[in-house]
């Protein structure tokens, strides 16, 4: 089998937290003044909490010091931790949680790879706590996509080397992120038509194609 696992991103592809990231901005930029749309919204996408404070500030006069900018971006996630707190097992899509399954039934090790310091938290909120065989996340890297440290510490905590796993991700980051750490990627959203990826799929559930398709070792 060509592909022994899957690492997952979180935000974007297992659920859509995005849009609470995007309220949570909105309403910092909004105090600040500063112009904010989802198109630029769409560049936060897989970065860092501060390197997603870097790029709104892009459009500000004033100039920061770090301490306002952790302020910032702290004030950033109460409000977003708050947007969290009431997601539940609901907000898990069915397509999902099946592709998840039956993947897990033909015997494909499943992973999580986000950049984000909330995705314990999330998987919680969703039922998914305890559900994956690793959880490699925002608070057990130092460098955030499109540097592959998240999905190398994923392939290492499954004990797989990088050609045996698959990443799949939402952000033209995180698919250059796998392409530096010497993964194969499925693109979804504007990953999957960024001429980056691996695969591109149209839903979640293509990924069991793809997985099936390479179970000779092709
Ligand atoms: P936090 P992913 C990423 O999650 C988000 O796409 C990105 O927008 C966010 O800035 C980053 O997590 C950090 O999130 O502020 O919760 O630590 O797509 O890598 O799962
Ligand atoms: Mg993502």
């Amino acid at each position: 089998m060509k592909y022994q696992a899957v690492i997952f991103d979180l935000d974007g592809v297992i659920c859509f937290t995005d849009q609470y990231h995007y309220m949570a901005w909105k309403m910092i930029a909004d105090e600040l003044g500063i112009y904010f749309d989802e198109k630029i919204n769409n560049r936060l996408r897989g970065v860092s909490r501060m390197e997603s404070l870097e790029i709104i500030l892009e459009r500000y006069d004033k100039v920061l010091s770090q301490e306002e900018k952790l302020a910032l971006a702290e004030k950033k996630n109460k409000i977003y931790v708050e947007l969290l707190g009431e997601m539940n097992k609901e907000d898990l899509p069915g397509e999902v949680k099946e592709t998840l399954d039956r993947l897990r039934a033909e015997g494909i090790q499943l992973a999580i790879g986000s950049s984000s310091k909330n995705a314990k938290f999330i998987l919680e909120r969703l039922g998914l706590d305890h559900y994956f065989d690793a959880v490699s996340d925002g608070t057990n890297i130092s460098k955030s996509k499109p540097d592959p440290e998240v999905f190398l510490k994923a392939a290492e905590f499954l004990h797989k080397n990088p050609r045996e796993c698959l990443v799949v991700e939402d952000a033209k980051a995180g698919i250059m992120a796998a392409r530096a750490g010497g993964f194969d990627s499925a693109g979804l959203g504007e990953a999957a038509i960024c001429g980056e990826a691996t695969y591109g799929m149209d839903s979640f559930g293509d990924l069991l194609k793809i997985v099936n398709e390479n179970q000779s070792g092709m």
